[in-house]
């Protein structure tokens, strides 16, 4: 920090306050998280420096030798993770990665299901204005829409009617496991290939508690590597061997230029701390705080859609309190509560002012915090949405925040 201390300051000023924000605030948006300070090192290493288009051992550019053993610590370390064949860690991040998928094995005008945005997909898995919905047929599979699980019924019966080239599993907003096996098995009936971006729930396969699609035969597998992973800011693309080629081809020359080699070193650090046992305790804590923070809001008279969670995500229905969405993540804001305003299954409001918020406990777990924080989390939040309007009351609960906040340091970030 010393450096743009010294050369910058009207930026060493903007990341004093955001430090602060961070350390003083509850972060509860649930693809965010906090890195350890090897992987913060890493991200700004001199790798930054470098170029290197292509892959280890065949490059475009001299100077690779350090690059080249980094990349490949990374491949080693996530195959070992997730028990994949072939790995490319050089997607900038989650969408690059999922296009790259796309380009990879689809034509032009191909057929893909995929879970409609607003019901807990995400924009690359086929929402109409992007360029996945725009450049293929995506087809949208909806949750049941009184349960608002994923109804795998619905599913065969989408798939059987559109007969997808591929199957996209995976969410942004959806509180429940997924059933691999079901959405594998709809796709070999179909003759579709099946791809599951666990993108939110990666560090959850990774440590465990969760399943891992590859285990049911899934063909690709996509995940950012910065949510409950707990790594940089990036992605990757885990794939069978028969797919390799086209994935490396897809991703370079096809979509992008030189990776950012410092972000690999990065993800190199995380998985290594993801292989640590650890990691597995850590996982572990990330759903079982989510569980009793759904709970506690329960208790408290809250709308939680599926009516809680498997997993380390949550999304509230407020329609009933009579607050949107927006004015909700405006006034946990205030109190230093940080998460998103989100559509609900079936939202009778627009995406930009929706009736729910979604919430998670990838950070205020890395954070240590444990069943009886989180109890007392539900409390605060229960009070700012009844005090939504009343800035005196935020400010308070604000303070208390920032109490139990001082509790539990965030790691990379002195303490305050
Ligand atoms: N921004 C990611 C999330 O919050 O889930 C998706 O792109």
């Amino acid at each position: 920090m010393s450096y743009i201390k010294d050369q910058d300051p009207a930026v060493y000023d903007i990341l004093q306050h955001e430090q602060r924000r961070q350390s003083e605030g509850i972060e509860l948006i649930p693809s965010e998280n906090y890195v350890s300070p090897a992987v913060l090192e890493a991200s700004g290493s001199i790798f930054t420096n470098k170029y290197s288009e292509g892959y280890p051992r065949k490059r475009y550019y001299g100077g690779q030798e350090f690059v080249d053993e980094v990349e490949e610590l990374a491949i080693e370390r996530a195959k070992k993770l997730f028990n994949a064949e072939h790995v490319n860690v050089q997607p900038y991040s989650g969408s690059p990665a999922n296009f790259a998928v796309y380009f990879a094995l689809l034509n032009y005008g191909d057929t893909v299901l995929g879970l409609k945005l607003d019901q807990g997909g995400h924009i690359t898995h086929g929402l109409p204005i992007s360029a996945s919905g725009t450049f293929y047929n995506f087809v949208p599979y909806l949750v049941d829409e009184n349960t608002h699980l994923i109804d795998m019924e619905e599913v065969r019966k989408v798939a059987l009617e559109h007969k997808p080239k591929l199957i996209v599993a995976g969410f942004t907003a959806y509180p429940r496991s997924i059933d691999w096996a079901g959405f594998k098995k709809i796709a070999d009936e179909v003759g579709a290939l099946t791809m599951a971006d666990i993108s939110h729930t990666a560090g959850l396969i990774a440590g465990g508690v969760h399943p891992n699609p590859f285990d049911f035969g899934f063909d690709i597998v996509t995940t950012t590597t910065h949510k409950t992973l707990r790594g940089p800011r990036s992605a990757m693309i885990m794939c069978k061997q028969e797919f390799a080629k086209k994935i490396d081809r897809a991703v370079f020359p096809g979509l992008q230029g030189g990776p950012h080699d410092h972000t690999t070193a990065a993800k190199a650090i995380a998985f290594g701390e993801a292989l640590e046992p650890a990691f597995k305790e850590y996982a572990a804590q990330v759903v079982k705080n989510a569980k009793v923070l759904g709970e506690e809001l329960v208790s408290l008279g809250w709308n939680l859609i599926t009516g809680g969670t498997d997993s380390h995500l949550l999304l509230a229905d407020l329609s009933d309190v009579g607050v949107t969405g927006m004015q909700a993540e405006a006034a946990l804001d205030k109190a230093g509560i940080t998460l998103n305003k989100n559509t609900v299954p079936y939202d009778k409001r627009g995406p930009f002012d929706p009736s729910g918020v979604r919430f998670g406990t990838p950070a205020v777990t890395t954070r240590g915090m444990k069943e009886n924080q989180m109890r007392t989390i539900a409390r605060l939040m229960d009070e700012v949405i009844k005090n939504w309007d009343n800035d005196a009351v935020l400010e308070e609960l604000r303070l208390k925040v920032k109490e139990l906040c001082s509790g539990f340091p965030v790691p990379g970030i002195p303490h305050l």
